[in-house]
């Protein structure tokens, strides 16, 4: 991790005066003491720097600042040492303390607003006081993202965590390649993709273009069949294909029809991948074993599409989980971009694919469910555990395969 290049890590700058609790803040989000904390203003003299991995961001360095108030000469030149920070934030995170959000915090948001800089309101020592309505007003007519912390009581890290996903920079929100990495230059994919009633007519749908166009991207090339012609056409192969990836629906066949040593997953789980965090919906598939009569799950789609007879979300999904679990289960389906207001009465949020979304939005919600303390699975990955198939379904992901088994926590 220490060998990333700087320049490839998030930088995110910790400002405000001095003695708010910009150490303590850190110290509390990292779970470290790496910046002393004390009660006279004008502890921290010197930038403090932590670099640290933070998934699904990746490499961060949190930068610890003096206070930006700093008096006297001495003071000047911390000021200064503090300033040359904004030059390499990328997110900056102003911290007050007891709600308070006057001219000083004002002038230092009007200068991350003039370099483009995202930013996050830090209200600190919310255990002393909150937060005004008039400033929230304030804060919310400008858009910034704010929360409130006691940071000694390690308050509020998990909302700073969904935060940072809302406002980090595109490019540090890294999308993993589609297949790249599972079918190399040369190799052959093929694509299982059922013709049924849930087909649109005359076309085929967007996670399926997408995975053909990330196979020519690579200079890989697939073939594309129904799941009734799978064996025949594995037959006929000379050389194994790299990979078989099947459209949920047809998962049981699939997996019969395609030999052992072949790597079978679904779309859907490669779309968990490529728009959300696979390990994260890995350990939401576990919980489905906890499942007990008359718990709730949530089905959430991402768009609204009107459902149709035996609907993946709406039927297939409560069926087979259901069926896994020996119970009775209630399900709500929730379609649109946010979650419903009574999320921690869910056992289990069970997200679509999230081909009509992107990224940030289902990283955004399996924060949400983080901080909630809510497990969230997808649609590919509840239905492969749900079905017995988990292993093989996670088999082309090692990482997220020894995550399952335990060897990757
Ligand atoms: N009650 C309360 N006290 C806090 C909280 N966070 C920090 N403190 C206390 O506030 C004081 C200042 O904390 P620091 O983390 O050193 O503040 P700082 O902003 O880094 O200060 P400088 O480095 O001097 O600019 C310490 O006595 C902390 O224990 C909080 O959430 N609630
Ligand atoms: S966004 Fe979700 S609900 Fe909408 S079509 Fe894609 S997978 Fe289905
Ligand atoms: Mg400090």
């Amino acid at each position: 991790m220490i060998k990333t290049p700087k320049s490839l890590r998030l930088h995110i700058g910790i400002f405000g005066r001095r003695n708010v609790g910009k150490s303590s803040f850190l110290n509390a989000f990292v779970r470290q003491a790496v910046s002393i904390v004390s009660e006279i203003a004008g502890t921290t003299t010197d930038p403090v720097e932590k670099p640290m991995e933070l998934l699904p961001l990746g490499p961060v360095l949190f930068i610890d600042t003096a206070g930006v108030d700093d008096i006297g000469s001495l003071g000047q030149e911390r000021v200064a040492r503090t300033k040359k920070i904004f030059d390499r934030t990328d997110v900056a995170v102003i911290v007050s303390e007891q709600g308070q959000w006057a001219q000083f915090e004002k002038a230092l948001l009007e200068e991350f607003k003039k370099r483009k800089i995202p930013i996050i309101a830090v209200f600190n020592k919310a255990d002393l006081k909150g937060v005004a309505q008039s400033v929230i007003a304030e804060l919310k007519a400008e858009k910034i993202e704010w929360l409130q912390t006691v940071s000694p009581q390690k308050k509020g890290m998990a909302e700073f965590r969904e935060k940072l996903i809302a406002v980090v920079p595109d490019e540090f929100l890294k999308t993993p390649s589609m297949l790249g990495d599972l079918v190399k230059p040369g190799e052959i994919a093929v694509l299982v993709i059922p013709i049924d009633k849930e087909a649109p007519k005359g076309r085929i749908i967007l996670p399926q273009v997408q995975a053909i166009r990330d196979i020519l991207d690579n200079d890989s090339a697939c073939i594309v069949v129904k799941e009734t012609g799978l064996r025949d056409t594995l037959a006929n192969f000379k050389k194994k294909p790299a990979l078989v990836v099947t459209d949920s629906q047809a998962f049981l066949k699939v997996a019969e029809d395609t030999p052992e040593d072949i790597p079978m997953t679904s779309f859907s789980i490669v779309l968990a991948r490529l728009k959300g965090d696979l390990n994260e919906f890995v350990n939401g598939a576990l919980a489905i074993e906890k499942l007990r009569s008359g718990d709730k799950i949530l089905i959430a789609e991402s768009c609204s599409h009107h459902p149709i007879a035996d609907d993946i979300g709406r039927e297939k999904i409560p069926r087979w989980l259901a069926q896994y679990a020996r119970c009775e289960l209630k399900f709500d389906v929730f379609q649109g971009h946010d979650f419903p207001g009574n999320l921690a009465d869910y056992k289990l949020v069970i997200q679509c694919g999230g081909c009509m979304t992107n990224r940030r939005e289902i990283l955004s919600r399996i924060e949400r469910c983080r901080t909630l303390g809510v497990p969230i699975t997808n649609y590919g990955v509840a239905i492969a555990y749900s079905l017995g198939k988990f292993d093989r379904a996670l088999k082309p992901f090692a990482d997220s395969l020894d995550y399952f088994t335990g060897k990757g926590r």
